[in-house]
């Protein structure tokens, strides 16, 4: 099958065309589509100037842009204070745009701001997670030719244990020979923002991969304005009173969308809480009267039971995304809080959202409908789209799409001009999307196919259940064996008795072949720092 290749990309406005000369193959490319008005961006674009410098040209520059546990900035201030690092990393690093720099912090202000600086400046952001380690740390730097680092003071230690540290300036320890801000306080004038083209690379997000060589994905400047411009505008319906709080690291686009572009495109305020417990985050909804909050499935979980105290009542829109929301957990969240919870499917390749539904438009047990500006199908193996009711391959595309800095994958990814995220979906007569697991993890059991995520979902109406867990374990007779792992709730013992109630329990809730044969109670499931579950540890009794 032959496509039509992509329009040829604009003059780029970079002085280091590393980015651009490191994308995939044209013919490698998804289709982009920018069906919607909102999305004829113009070719000269800094998604920056757009974001922050015409809000306080517009009049908004004493409206607040960031909340945050020890400081609150204006839009006029977070304008100021980006400017003065977009000097520091021209001035003071030496830097030119295109140049790549690796951004390491938890999620405040400075981050924020340093995030945003590196964009104005027409450079290249890689947003890496807190908790990487320095060998994790040395395969981005060099993946994506690293030319300085920005970092919290207090995360440091992994970047220096490096063989051959770029050029690096800490934030957060203002004494400190290498600090950002003494360098800052040199630079009072505006900086005028890069001239860059809607399509110059502006973001190299790394995907939380379990192993091997993480992937980079790349991301123009007119896409951080289209995730804005689908999901928070379509589905949540933004506003500039709203106040978006929630979990993700900004170095994971869930959170630099949710947490930072989208409110910044609207006029809202964005909460940065480095350090957040199901506790915590219920006592900041009231404390900052949040109206949007984003986090994972998880969270809403342990949230539920803590929510009658809390007051939410500022709360308007709740977004899980990262993983499959049990309708267990929605239904839990639902009774506490009398919110219907907004479910996301949302990629790294992708940005952001592309499949949701809010309010009224919910389908239980259905993750939604694509966001407007997004399509989507399920395909079979060979790449044959498949009829409704039919288990297959979930394949989207819209203003967004993958594009792997130098990587193989990429052929994985993209077919026929769709992205194909490696989840099994299946579409209802309606068309609406429901999750049924990872490609990769679907259970094969005696013949028959067994979602983890089904089993999963009856084993959480358990009240003794608090999480869990459901992966296939290799299996002489069966091929796999469904395998359960659970986490008690406070006070409840483990014992044999409990494994059998709980296998029965299953059995009268779904078909009984799907029930876990083997039952093995954990302490906590292994997460990764965006709160997704780690299968292939439970799989491979790391979990223990
Ligand atoms: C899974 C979901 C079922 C799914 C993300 C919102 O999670 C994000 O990006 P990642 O690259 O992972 C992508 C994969 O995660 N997933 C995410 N959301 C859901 N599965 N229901 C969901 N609601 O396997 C997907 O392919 O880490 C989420 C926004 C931005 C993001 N990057």
């Amino acid at each position: 099958m032959t496509r039509a290749l992509p329009a040829a990309l604009s003059p780029s406005g970079y002085l280091d065309q590393f980015a651009r000369a490191h994308l995939p193959p044209r013919a490698l490319w998804p289709d982009f589509h920018f069906a919607l008005p909102e999305l004829a961006y113009p070719a000269r674009l800094n998604c920056v100037a757009v974001l922050l410098d015409q809000a306080v040209a517009r009049g908004g520059g004493a409206r607040i842009a960031l909340y945050g546990d020890h400081e609150t900035l204006t839009y006029a201030e977070l304008l100021a204070r980006v400017d003065r690092i977009a000097h520091v990393l021209r001035h003071d690093l030496g830097l030119v745009s295109g140049n790549r720099v690796l951004l390491r912090g938890a999620n405040n202000a400075t981050m924020a701001a340093c995030i945003l600086a590196v964009l104005k400046a027409g450079m290249v952001a890689v947003p890496t997670m807190p908790m990487l380690r320095a060998t994790e740390l040395a395969k981005i730097i060099d993946k994506a030719k690293v030319g300085a680092v920005l970092c919290a003071a207090g995360l440091r230690a992994e970047i220096d244990a490096l063989a051959a540290p770029p050029p690096m300036l800490c934030f957060g320890a203002p004494d400190a020979a290498d600090a950002l801000e003494p360098r800052m306080a040199q630079h009072a004038a505006p900086f005028a923002a890069c001239d860059s083209a809607a399509d110059d690379v502006c973001l190299i997000s790394f995907t939380s991969g379990t192993t091997g060589v993480p992937k980079g994905t790349m991301h123009f400047h007119r896409d951080l304005l289209a995730i804005c411009d689908c999901f928070p505008r379509h589905t949540l319906g933004a506003r500039a009173d709203d106040i978006f709080i929630g979990t993700p690291p900004l170095a994971f686009t869930f959170g630099l969308g949710g947490l930072l572009l989208f409110p910044l495109r609207v006029g809202a305020a964005g909460v940065l809480l480095e350090k957040l417990s199901p506790d915590t985050l219920l006592a900041a909804v009231a404390r900052y009267r949040a109206t949007v909050c984003f986090t994972a499935p998880t969270f809403y979980r342990q949230m539920a039971p803590l929510a009658q105290r809390a007051e939410l009542a500022s709360l308007r829109m709740t977004v899980s995304a990262g993983e499959a929301l049990p309708l267990a957990t929605r239904d839990a969240w639902r009774a506490a809080t009398g919110l219907e919870m907004v479910d996301g499917i949302g990629a790294t390749e992708l940005l952001h959202i592309f499949i949701a539904a809010a309010g009224d438009q919910v389908r239980p047990g259905a993750t939604g409908k694509p966001v407007p500006g997004y399509q989507a199908c399920i395909l079979d193996d060979d790449g044959a789209e498949v009829g409704t009711g039919i288990v297959g391959r979930l394949a989207v595309k819209g203003p967004t799409g993958c594009r792997y800095l130098a990587d193989e994958r990429q052929r994985d990814y993209v077919v026929n001009g769709w992205n194909v995220t490696g989840d099994a979906y299946e579409r209802d007569a309606d068309g609406y999307y429901y999750y049924r697991s990872r490609t990769d993890d679907m259970i094969i059991s005696a013949g028959y196919n067994i979602a983890g995520a089904e089993v999963e979902e009856a084993l959480l109406r358990h009240p003794a259940v608090a999480e869990c867990g459901v992966v296939g374990r290799p299996d002489d007779q069966r091929g796999q064996l469904v395998e359960a792992f659970v986490v008690l709730k406070g006070g409840v013992a483990p014992s044999p008795e409990l494994a059998r109630a709980l296998q029965d329990f299953v059995k009268q809730t779904i078909a009984p072949y799907k029930y876990p044969r083997s039952v093995r109670f954990i302490d906590r499931l292994p997460r990764t720092e965006t709160g997704k579950l780690q299968r292939f540890k439970l799989r491979s009794g790391e979990a223990g």
